[in-house]
């Protein structure tokens, strides 16, 4: 076992276009921020580094389609990202963006050196480009017929019915997903890392080093291995990145996975003068927290990287998680099919450690697993409430009720089995809750610190001191001794326990350590790991706040709306949002209208509108403000659309305006238009857009 001076702790760097969602979290950042949390308390020298990912084509492709620059893109999502984990209480000691220039200048160098060295193959090939978006196409930019089994729909890089990788040339009638046009082959130039060179060094490193890596990890770098590797372009077309530093390499960008992982360097140096101390000594511990798709490019592309640039340390351990479903189906951000971060905080305000309490406790540590909206509300109620809250309060309220509200002698010669039992949990449940965390096992861990309070209102339950009290009343004789030491000894054992729940929940529930901190008057010392375990932690005689409530109950009423939410792929502005209704709810569509004729129909200018922002009216919870693209010019729009989407929601939709409609002013705003909308039997409001993405203002006939 290598002796560390200090660990620099990575957390995936989420991309910078779209919110996070409750399955980044429980794949990746509650997990980084319990384990680092956990080696602070133990005052280990640590540093928890990440930030957003702000290149690569999806960005690009999301910027077209709101009509605004890449950088607008991530400008928006990287405060979004940057505030939700904030408010979840992720304490990264730094949270960057890989737009930043030390960034660019960092990924450059790290380049460069590469290709000084003489490490990169350049190569000329042809990909598919599409002459309508003036883009080259990654492999899943361009869609077709499945060789194998038929699909139309399969991608460039996998077919999603029958699961076959395949490649672009494969595809039958392949066509671009951003404009459906037929690609064209182009010649292209780029530089290769030849990843194959570094095969037999990463069998001995991650089969013959690292065997103790966690079995979905290890496993999934075995097969990689065994397929062989071969060299991977590591620079794009595009002007959207990090530009190659060479002469004559303009319109070409480093490609996003080559400079992301470099990300965590120049955070480094962003955050520490002495930041190579971390980064270049053999005695830091460097541990990736990641998902699951993330495995191949920091076990095997990465740590290549590192090796051939020769500086820097490898990843000591990277315990990649699974993935979290949501009620059964996995997460789709195209379909709305999430949980977002910033949705929750703001319908469960002050809620954020119990979120963090459901994702650690049922988080897809070695398989995938499920987030359903009446399990949070059972993990919430039955033990967050029932188990640790229910044991301080009742300690709480006990203490003050039967030795006036200052912390009771323990009467040692007075002890029994039980009390013994309960020390016994105390001092040997810290153990069990660093062990597991050591092993990355925050489930387990959790689990324990939860057990030791249920044992904690076992305990008082078996000693019953409510029921004593009669006893204490009488005369002065050997009962009511022994009646009144037994009361102090089980409420001075409870206050320690306690205690040390707050110094063992602190990793996983900071909030919740905070509120016990101010109950039992004491200052943040006290959560330092040493501690734990410890039956003297308050002073005999020591006067403790008054009790209050740790966890509210999770009703019924709040999980159904949230499910409602997730089957209409609606984000409602409030959780007490009446159920959809319109004029046709529940009937059959309306009949026609008076009849025109072609006259009539042909005053009318409809367009293709891109909508690049939306916003909510004041007081007006049915309108939306629009700003739409309309290609020469954009329009204001309000629109009665703010009960059934939500800002964030529409951001970036192609609609079909009446673009020659009087405008009229609305809450005091003028309204130069209006959207189409389509509105089903159930009132529910659907999008009338084209399918696939065109220019604005294109006139619709
Ligand atoms: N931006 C996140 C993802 O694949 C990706 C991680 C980069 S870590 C260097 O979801
Ligand atoms: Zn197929």
């Amino acid at each position: 076992m290598k002796n560390y001076k200090r660990y620099l702790v990575t957390a995936a760097l989420p991309y910078a276009n779209g919110p996070v969602h409750i399955g980044h979290m429980a794949g990746v950042y509650i997990p980084a921020d319990i384990y680092v949390r956990f080696q602070r308390a133990r005052k280990k020298d640590i540093k928890f580094v990440c930030g957003s990912d702000e290149h690569g084509v999806p960005i690009t492709i999301r910027a077209m389609k709101e009509g605004i620059s890449p950088q607008q893109v991530v400008d928006k999502y990287h405060a979004l990202i940057k505030d939700s984990f904030e408010r979840m209480e992720i304490s990264f000691d730094i949270y960057s963006r890989t737009s930043s220039p030390i960034h660019h200048q960092t990924a450059s160098d790290f380049f460069k050196k590469l290709y000084d060295k003489g490490l990169f193959e350049e190569k000329e090939t042809e990909q598919f480009f599409d002459e309508k978006a003036n883009l080259f196409l990654a492999d899943r930019y361009i869609t077709g017929t499945c060789p194998v089994c038929g699909n139309t729909r399969a991608y460039g890089d996998q077919c999603e019915n029958c699961g076959s990788s395949l490649s672009p040339d494969m595809l039958i009638n392949p066509r671009s997903t951003l404009s459906e046009a037929i690609p064209i082959k182009k010649k292209t130039r780029h530089w290769y890392f030849p990843l194959q060179d570094y095969e037999s060094w990463l069998r001995e490193w991650i089969l013959q080093e690292h065997k103790e890596w966690k079995p979905n990890v290890y496993g999934q770098c075995k097969s990689w291995l065994d397929n062989g590797l071969q060299s991977r372009a590591m620079t794009r077309d595009g002007n959207w990145g990090i530009q190659v530093p060479l002469p004559g390499a303009e319109g070409k960008v480093l490609y996003v996975w080559f400079d992301a992982p470099i990300g965590y360097i120049s955070a480094t140096k962003e955050l520490l003068p002495n930041w190579k101390e971390y980064w270049c000594r053999e005695d830091t511990k460097l541990i990736h927290f990641i998902g699951k798709d993330n495995i191949v490019f920091h076990c095997i592309i990465f740590p290549s990287m590192l090796k051939a640039h020769g500086d820097f340390v490898l990843p000591d351990s990277v315990p990649a998680n699974e993935f979290l479903n949501i009620e059964g189906e996995k997460v789709s951000t195209s379909r709305n099919w999430a949980v977002w971060v910033h949705e929750y905080l703001k319908d469960f305000p002050g809620c954020e450690d119990i979120l963090r309490y459901v994702l650690c406790s049922n988080a897809p540590e070695t398989k995938d697993n499920d987030f359903t909206w009446k399990d949070f509300q059972e993990k919430n109620n039955s033990e967050l409430v029932a188990i640790f809250g229910n044991f301080v309060n009742r300690t709480m309220v006990l203490m003050h009720k039967l030795c006036g509200g200052k912390v009771p002698v323990l009467h040692a010669s007075a002890l029994d089995e039980s009390d013994r039992a309960i020390m016994k949990a105390i001092q040997t449940t810290p153990l069990l809750v660093s062990e597991a965390l050591e092993e990355y096992k925050f489930r387990d861990a959790l689990f324990s610190v939860i057990d030791l309070a249920r044992k904690g209102n076992k305990y008082l339950q078996e000693k019953e001191p409510w029921k004593k009290t009669t006893l204490t009343e009488t005369v002065e004789n050997e009962k009511s001794k022994a009646a009144k030491e037994d009361i102090d000894n089980c409420l001075h054992l409870c206050l320690q326990l306690t205690a040390n729940l707050a110094i063992l929940i602190h990793p996983f529930l900071p909030a919740t350590a905070k509120k016990l901190l101010h109950i039992l008057k004491v200052v943040d010392k006290i959560l330092e790991w040493e501690n734990a375990g410890k039956l003297n932690l308050l002073s005999v005689g020591y006067s403790l706040r008054a009790p209050e409530l740790l966890f509210r109950k999770i009703e019924d009423k709040e999980i159904n709306v949230q499910i409602e939410k997730l089957k209409h792929g609606l984000i409602q502005s409030d959780a007490d949002v009446a159920p959809i209704t319109g004029q046709n709810s529940g009937k059959e569509a309306p009949d026609l209208k008076t009849e025109i004729v072609y006259e009539d129909f042909s005053k009318i200018d409809l367009r293709i509108g891109t909508i690049v922002s939306a916003e909510k009216v004041e007081k007006a919870d049915k309108l939306l403000k629009l700003l739409i693209d309309l290609g020469n010019e954009h329009r204001t729009i309000v629109s009665g659309i703010a009960l059934h989407f939500s800002p964030e929601q529409i951001k970036g939709k192609q609609v079909v305006v009446v673009a020659n409609l009087a405008p009229r002013k609305m809450r005091g705003i003028q309204s130069d238009g209006m959207i189409l909308m389509a509105e089903d039997k159930d009132g529910k409001l659907h999008f009338v857009s084209p399918e696939l993405l065109i220019n604005p203002g294109s006139t619709v006939n």
